[in-house]
């Protein structure tokens, strides 16, 4: 009797579109030939499942790790970081809709396909010095169109693009669920992946990040290094009594603060004196949602939106969240 009501709950329990339906059913909304754009978003869900069921198997196959090598940005390779390149980049290849890949593990883009007419930037596994201890982690990815004609070699007009020229961005969070949450610039939904049917399904529509919030994200055993204005704003933090949280995970303190109101800095350090953070794949992509669900990003002075950037792993000071938390640090 009990197991009856319980699969009676179940089954009242309305679940959402599936991604591939909501991407049919909303690609009128995009202006450009809209069906590239639906398999680029259907390749890389389809890679991040893979990638999905990789992390969820970390600790028994070795995978775990490091390689002992070091990516572009300086951070030691993790076995699953180029795991989850290698994933992505074939997927995109054969999808076919990609003319180049920008990404944090390859020192220069991935020519893919000169018929392609996007461009994709990405970092394919971030917050990888969680993966050894279970903690969440991620995926970024940002979607710009090529502007040099198609079927010719790309150029460096294509590749360095402003945050505003994304036509798509999103990221997949490899969490207690794993959850893929996109825009296109109309709006943000997010979808959750149900693993015994392969699928991600709407679980979080049209999400807006709340104007404002009681949490801030920031590596704290870095403040001896802060400026006198960020050590400021920390402080009226805490003055005000919010709670800190900090997972380490882009990905993850993001997440958190986009549903319950919050920012994520991470400023100008002395050892990093332009932040740690990518520009073209973990901070626009970021900041493109951000805006699209209310909220802002800033470098603290200017739109991260707005950066042209010089080269491909170029690094910005990053603060994000909700919109009045993002406007008090940046008066401070
Ligand atoms: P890793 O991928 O090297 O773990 O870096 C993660 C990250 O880029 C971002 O996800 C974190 O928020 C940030 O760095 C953490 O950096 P700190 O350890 O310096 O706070």
């Amino acid at each position: 009797m009990q197991n009856i009501r319980v699969e009676e709950s179940r089954i009242a329990q309305p679940i959402g579109a599936t991604l591939d339906r909501f991407i049919k059913n909303n690609q009128d909304h995009f202006q450009y030939a809209s069906g590239e754009l639906s398999q680029l978003l259907r390749d890389i869900a389809l890679a991040s499942k893979v990638v999905n069921r990789e992390v969820n198997k970390a600790g028994l196959i070795d995978i775990m790790g490091s390689l002992g090598s070091q990516n572009m940005a300086g951070d030691s390779q993790q076995k699953l970081d180029v795991l989850a390149n290698i994933r992505f980049t074939r997927a995109l290849m054969k999808g076919g809709e990609a003319c180049a890949l920008i990404s944090e593990e390859a020192e220069s883009y991935v020519d893919l396909n000169n018929e392609g007419r996007y461009v994709i930037a990405i970092d394919p596994l971030d917050g990888s010095s969680n993966i050894d201890v279970n903690v969440s982690i991620g995926t970024i990815f940002s979607i710009y169109r090529r502007k040099s004609p198609v079927g010719k070699p790309i150029q460096d007009i294509d590749i360095l693009q402003k945050g505003s020229e994304q036509v798509a961005a999103g990221y997949i969070l490899y969490g207690s669920s794993t959850m893929l949450v996109y825009t296109t610039g109309f709006g943000v939904n997010g979808f959750t992946y149900e693993p015994s049917l392969g699928e991600y399904f709407l679980s979080h529509p049209n999400m807006r990040m709340p104007e404002d919030g009681k949490i801030y994200s920031i590596n704290a055993g870095l403040a001896n290094s802060f400026s006198e204005s960020v050590k400021q704003y920390v402080q009226y933090c805490k003055d005000q009594k919010y709670t800190a949280r900090y997972i380490g995970s882009l990905v993850a303190d993001f997440h958190r603060n986009l549903l319950k109101g919050g920012i994520y800095i991470y400023p100008a350090t002395a050892k990093d004196p332009n932040g740690k953070l990518r520009l073209m794949y973990e901070c626009n992509a970021l900041a493109f949602i951000a805006e699209q669900a209310g909220g802002k990003a800033s470098t603290g002075h200017e739109r991260v939106l707005d950066i042209e950037p010089r080269n491909l792993h170029e690094r910005v000071p990053f603060y994000v969240g909700s919109k009045k938390m993002v406007e008090k640090a940046e008066q401070l």
